[in-house]
């Protein structure tokens, strides 16, 4: 650290040129990412209440207040209009925090909660969630549409398991597991079930509303114990803002942390964090009651227009072929004919950054990505191809 400061308006030269090599939203290339460029609302509004926190709620009950509401607003787009709730860091301690909580139900239960079952496209968050919790991790089989084999689940089910989790919008391919089914489980043998709609949550119930056929995977099943949900990915608040959704709020209150001697005075903490952003949550309840559903839903269609637009050019690109065809706004893109890790890096030599996984490259169209975008990509997808046809015609031949 310097002894002397320098003054703002060097630090903030500096800070614009060691920026540059940052991606940018705004160029359209970051194609694999969940965030986007948060709405110009909320960005106006995040910066103006930076100094709220809801670590100490006494201090701030007003944004408390707005915190609650938005609680009940999505619980309300989630099919339950009475569930408690939280805003959370992200879609990470959300997931970590209802497993914490499932455990904790199943020992007060008398049971062992030793194990959970999540799909094997289930998001890192889970594995990070055994690990803290130290519990097992079992991961269920997926069928051919990539959603999780629900004969398997059953099967993997044991008096150890405490928790199931079902993924509404996974992070690869952003489709929907049978929800449904997996609440018969749960309900059937009395085990927790969690929905992971970290990303999905704010796009099926809008989906829906636009004619779309959704599957069901809210708090309709009567098994689903809780859900997680995030304004920081389409929701288009600013990071950090997940959310975790609880049917019982018996369950927030008993699995709490008694902090007593805030400012503000005595308050339970539900999850990890004590200091936590207030302006998030203000951010978020302004873009809830601007935005509104219609305008939710407006964004949705237009992601979605973009996907297809997406999906017919990869459709058309010989020797490019998707895994399953898209539920929301995602789309894989797998290849028979050339590896798909050599594709990504002949993109990446564009500017384009996409997300990798092992059989495929995932595309996130969100709001940030235009139609322009889509178009230049699509013709440098098809030039990445031939290069690399090329490049294996000329290995063979030689
Ligand atoms: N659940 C699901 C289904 C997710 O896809 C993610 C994150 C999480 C939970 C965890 O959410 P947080 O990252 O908010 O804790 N999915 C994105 C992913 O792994 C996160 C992300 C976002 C990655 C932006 C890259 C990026 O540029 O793809």
């Amino acid at each position: 650290m310097k002894l002397r400061g320098i003054s703002a308006k060097e630090v903030l030269r500096e800070l614009e040129e060691r920026l540059v090599s940052d991606m940018s939203y705004h160029s359209g290339r970051i194609l694999g990412s969940m965030c986007t460029l948060p709405h110009p609302l909320a960005r106006k509004i995040f910066s103006r209440y930076l100094e709220k926190n809801l670590g100490d709620p006494g201090l701030f009950p007003a944004t408390f207040q707005l915190e609650r509401e938005v609680i009940s607003m999505l619980g309300e787009l989630l099919g339950n209009s009475n569930a408690s709730g939280i805003i959370t860091s992200g879609g990470t301690e959300a997931n970590i925090s209802a497993m914490r909580i499932a455990r904790n139900v199943s020992r007060k239960n008398g049971r062992k909660g030793k194990t959970i079952i999540v799909p094997e496209s289930a998001h890192a968050s889970f594995d990070k969630a055994a690990d803290l919790l130290d519990v097992k991790i079992i991961k269920a089989r997926l069928d051919e549409e990539y959603r999780v084999d629900v004969d398997d689940v059953q099967e993997k089910v044991t008096s150890d398991t405490f928790a199931i989790v079902g993924i509404a919008g996974t992070t690869a391919l952003g489709t929907v597991d049978p929800i449904e089914a997996l609440s018969d489980i749960a309900e059937d043998k009395g085990i927790y079930l969690h929905v992971d709609a970290a990303f999905g949550g704010f796009v099926l119930p809008f989906l829906e509303k636009a004619g779309f056929r959704v599957p069901s995977f809210d708090f309709r099943n009567e098994g689903v114990c809780s859900i997680t949900v995030d304004p920081h990915k389409m929701g288009m608040a600013p990071i950090p803002a997940g959310g975790l959704l609880l049917r019982d709020e018996k369950l927030f209150i008993e699995n709490s942390f008694e902090i007593p001697y805030l400012a503000g005075g005595k308050y339970n903490h539900p999850i990890i964090l004590g200091t936590r952003s207030g302006a998030t949550v203000i951010a978020t309840w302004a873009l809830l009651n601007h935005l509104g559903v219609e305008g939710y839903t407006k964004i949705v269609k237009r992601c979605m227009r973009n996907t297809r637009i997406l999906e017919r050019g990869i459709q058309k690109i010989d020797g490019l072929r998707l895994p399953v065809k898209p539920t929301m706004n995602i789309i894989g893109i797998l290849s028979d004919i050339v590896d798909v890790c050599k594709l990504d890096l002949e993109l990446r030599k564009k500017g384009w950054a996409l997300g990798k996984f092992p059989e495929f490259l995932r595309i996130v169209v969100m709001p940030h990505v235009k139609k322009r975008h889509i178009i230049e990509f699509l013709s440098e997808l098809e030039s990445a191809v031939q290069i690399l046809l090329a490049s294996r015609t000329l290995t063979s031949s030689i």
